[in-house]
């Protein structure tokens, strides 16, 4: 039978051992057992008990990553009709596709902690959840969707590789899938900036004039620093993070600075400097304030944004009434068979 259940014999036998008791979580000692469980390496699964604040902080963390991954799609897709070529044109569409299919699986993780896709999805159109900082930043030039690929799905896989490895198995597992795909993502990024930065002189500067606008904004998809990132030292403790912002945006600087210097392009912070002591970059300030702002007034693109899926929730109606419909003639003729 297929499961998505991937733990070894040893592994399911061991975690119903120590399977604990689905009442009273939040004792004392309850959280130790469920301590030692993580500690251990043991794969939590949804009918596993688990404490209230476990349930409740992968539930924020996903939930917002799947309407992170819908309304990433929003800046792509306005430039579905514009891409300069049809093969381009192809890409784009397979990629933002992925993007809803990242979004689906992200969905369907959080539904087996226990609250409805619909609630989810109420709660982005309210404006009440939240999703990615990055997303709220216009996208102006073709030279942002290869931005866009190479430094915003950059930055996702780092920060989701080690999610791969997450102690809460529905996600850990869609994160493998996903990741995948994101590589596929910042490769057809990186691509499209490479094209223009071996290009004419003007589409050189488009790509520079887009990494000016997407660098700063990357960085912050980490997070706040670890000084003020209020979740991470549990998360950590739990093993749904497997590293700080801050050590995860760092690895992220190290690894893009040299492809932005193969294509002869300039990351726009003149205190960027290699630290031979470190054998990693030292970076400028990040404008924090910025961050909170686009996080609490949506920056530039917040109201779009959501206007956008509300129409799409709206135009949807009839179609998932339609899927509605079918499904219910479909269980009915084959109970009558
Ligand atoms: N934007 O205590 P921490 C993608 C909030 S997917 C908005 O450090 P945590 C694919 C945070 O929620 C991109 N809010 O929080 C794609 C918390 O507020 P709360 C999304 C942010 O959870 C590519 C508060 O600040 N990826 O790009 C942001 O431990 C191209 C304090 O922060 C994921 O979601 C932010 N950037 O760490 C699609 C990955 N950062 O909830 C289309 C999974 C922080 O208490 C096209 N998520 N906040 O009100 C994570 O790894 C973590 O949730 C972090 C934040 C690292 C994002």
């Amino acid at each position: 039978m297929y499961s998505t259940d991937l733990r070894t014999e040893k592994e399911k036998k061991s975690a119903d051992q120590q399977a604990l008791p689905t009442s009273n979580l939040d004792d004392a000692n309850l959280w130790d057992a469920f301590q030692k469980r993580i500690d251990n390496g043991d794969i939590i699964e949804a009918k596993d008990a688990m404490p209230e604040k476990y349930r409740a902080t992968l539930l924020r963390q996903i939930s917002q990553h799947a309407h992170s991954e819908i309304i990433g799609q929003l800046p792509e897709g306005n430039w579905v009709t514009r891409a300069p070529t049809l093969k381009r044109k192809l890409i784009l569409l397979a990629k933002i596709q992925d993007e809803a299919g990242h979004g689906l699986y992200l969905y369907s993780a959080a539904e087996t902690l226990g609250r409805s896709r619909d609630d989810m999805v109420a709660d982005l159109l309210s404006g009440k959840a939240k999703y990615s900082t990055i997303f709220n930043y216009p996208a102006p030039s073709w030279a942002d969707i290869g931005t866009i690929g190479w430094l915003v799905d950059g930055a996702a896989i780092t920060n989701q590789i080690p999610l791969c490895r997450c102690s809460y198995g529905p996600y850990a597992r869609a994160m493998v899938r996903v990741c995948k795909e994101e590589s596929f993502h910042q490769r057809q990024g990186y691509e499209i900036v490479t094209v223009l930065a071996q290009g004419t002189p003007e589409q050189k500067q488009l790509a520079q004039d887009s990494i000016n606008r997407y660098w700063w904004p990357s960085l912050m998809m980490f997070g706040p620093s670890d000084s003020a990132s209020t979740h991470s030292s549990q998360n950590m403790k739990w093993k749904i993070k497997r590293h700080s912002n801050d050590v995860l945006r760092q690895r992220f600087i190290d690894a893009t600075v040299p492809q932005a210097e193969f294509l002869g392009l300039t990351i726009p912070d003149p205190d960027l400097k290699w630290n031979e002591e470190r054998g990693s970059y030292d970076h400028g300030d990040i404008d924090w304030g910025e961050f909170w702002a686009v996080i609490k007034d949506g920056g530039a693109c917040g109201k779009d944004r959501i206007r956008a899926r509300r129409a799409a929730a709206k135009d949807g109606i009839w179609v998932r009434a339609a899927a509605e419909a079918y499904a219910k003639k479909q269980a009915a003729k084959k109970q009558a068979a």
